[in-house]
């Protein structure tokens, strides 16, 4: 014990901290067009979920208008976006998919 009272670290409370970068969610929106197998395809394909997970997914969009599919940095989101629409597209499906931030 020194003349101060016990040592306190003070270091460990000095959290240096890096700015986290902002996350985005991924939306797939509903739609009366696009078939049920067309969306679980794309869920697996750009959102590596899994074809159970996926049929849940769809049928939330389905039944709620809307579901986040994903949370991502900008540019991944950005990407998984560019991807989706551009896929949809090619397969005259009205699909949309959009994100927001987090
Ligand atoms: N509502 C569509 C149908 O009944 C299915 C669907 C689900 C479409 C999810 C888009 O993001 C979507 N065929």
């Amino acid at each position: 014990i020194g003349p101060g009272g016990p040592d306190v670290d003070l270091a460990t409370k000095v959290k240096p901290k890096t700015a986290k970068p902002p996350l985005y969610k991924v939306l797939l929106l509903n739609d009366d067009y696009t078939p049920m197998e067309f969306v679980v395809h794309v869920l697996q394909r750009f959102f590596g979920i899994d074809h159970s997970g996926a049929v849940e997914v769809m049928l939330t969009v389905h039944r709620k208008g809307v579901a986040v599919v994903g949370v991502f940095s900008h540019e991944i989101a950005e990407t998984k976006v560019t991807q989706v629409m551009d896929y949809a597209q090619r397969n005259q499906h009205p699909l949309q998919c959009t994100m927001e931030k987090e």
